[in-house]
């Protein structure tokens, strides 16, 4: 194996012990895939899930379960606080000013076409337009294309550079007065791109453009502060962030989501009824139409507790050193490209075999194992963009190692016996 000096863990923060104790946390990764220890790099897809976790969402279950904000019993006034505080867990994780800015939605996409429908889609005219970039994630680009088509409002692309990074001057160049809103991803899922997103909001706001961040990625990989970045719309899903599957987040300015219509109707969203007329409820309830997904909320809640035991600081130095780690590793395959070589990046690595398709990379490697994603990663956009129908794509979690990385480049190898190149 190619010797790199690379710096030691040390630095890092999260040390050897620690990383092998994060990792009893997580019972799936004493598993076998095909008779051999399960490397899970599919990270950036959905990351495994540690114990508090699954024992939160089993708890809720066996010992308390009811619904919340409608019952006057004890498991429905235990429930309901149980749900409330992993709102105020929310709130501190990205640092909102309010409460009653944290919606619980599905997911990232449903908090996407929640601003799509609510926000935009009052106010857009004709010729009005929607910026976003090349690196878009299909549901921050299918929701602004549907309101588009239900207002005559345009999109537009911010173009990017080879290394997949935004060319600012463009952006720039983009933002005018016809200009209603600017949605843009935090971290590409693709390439690993961090977005300048702090710049892009000052330079929108300079015009009055409110500006919606996908977080679906960055908020595993470092600390967001919504209140710092001052984004207006903020959306990310609990299952990336170790959580259940299901559950979400939209984070809005309470100016903004007050003066917005619901998204849908239904039970906990009202305060008063009649068959004339609704007098809606207050935020957040406004938009949280329906029974919730209760034990994905207190769920997201046990998983933001575990993050912030670690500490997001480390976890982000210990993933860039996978990440050098691998990246400098794959130098040795002349006949791998890898897609995406911005300067600042989280932990993953998207690349391409010259000569063999994403999908048998992936097949082989699961034979060994190895949990990779390939295709387009809901990016089909970027994949013309960089002139490829799919790549694969190896994504890193604070609980993987470097001894991880070495069984991936091993399969690597095994590839081109494979494929005699
Ligand atoms: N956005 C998810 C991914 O990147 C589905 O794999």
């Amino acid at each position: 194996m190619l010797k790199i000096p690379i710096k030691t863990q040390n630095i890092t923060s999260l040390r050897q012990s620690d990383i092998q104790k994060i990792r009893q946390d997580f019972p799936i990764l004493n598993t076998t895939v095909h008779g051999k220890p399960l490397v899970y790099f599919d990270n950036a897809n959905t990351p495994q899930k540690p114990q508090v976790v699954i024992d939160s969402v089993n708890d809720i279950y066996t010992k308390y379960y009811s619904s919340v904000h409608r019952g006057v019993h004890c498991l429905s006034e235990k429930s309901t606080r149980l749900f409330e505080i992993s709102r105020d867990k929310v709130q501190n994780f990205i640092s909102a000013k309010h409460r009653e800015e944290i919606i619980f939605v599905r997911g990232t996409t449903e908090a996407i076409n929640l601003v799509a429908q609510s926000f935009a889609r009052p106010q857009l005219k004709p010729d009005d337009e929607i910026l976003m970039t090349t690196m878009e994630h299909h549901a921050n680009i299918i929701p602004w294309q549907m309101v588009c088509g239900q207002t005559g409002a345009k999109l537009k692309v911010v173009p990017i550079n080879d290394n997949g990074e935004i060319i600012f001057e463009e952006f720039i160049k983009l933002l005018n007065p016809r200009t209603k809103l600017l949605a843009v991803v935090h971290v590409s899922n693709s390439l690993g791109t961090i977005n300048p997103i702090e710049k892009m909001i000052e330079a929108a706001h300079q015009q009055n453009i409110p500006v919606l961040i996908d977080g679906a990625q960055a908020v595993v990989h470092q600390k967001v502060d919504v209140r710092k970045s001052d984004c207006d719309f903020y959306a990310f899903s609990g299952h990336k962030l170790y959580g259940p599957s299901g559950i979400g987040v939209l984070y809005g300015k309470k100016a903004l989501l007050e003066a917005m219509p619901p998204y849908q109707g239904g039970g906990n969203m009202i305060s008063q009824v009649t068959f004339e007329k609704t007098i809606y409820n207050t935020l957040p309830y406004k938009f949280e139409a329906g029974t919730p997904h209760i034990a994905g909320v207190i769920g997201l809640g046990a998983a933001i507790d575990y993050i912030d035991n670690i500490g997001l600081d480390k976890i982000s130095r210990y993933e860039k050193y996978l990440l050098d780690y691998a990246t400098q590793s794959m130098q040795e395959f002349s006949d791998i490209r890898i897609i995406g070589s911005a300067q600042k990046k989280a932990s993953i690595l998207s690349f391409i075999f010259e000569h063999i398709h994403a999908h048998d990379v992936g097949t082989i490697l699961d034979q060994e194992g190895i949990a990779i994603r390939t295709g387009h990663h809901c990016t089909m956009p970027l994949m013309a963009r960089f002139n490829v129908p799919a790549t694969a794509r190896a994504s890193f979690a604070f609980y993987n190692t470097i001894e991880e990385i070495d069984v991936f480049l091993q399969g690597l190898k095994k590839i081109k016996e494979v494929f005699h190149v």
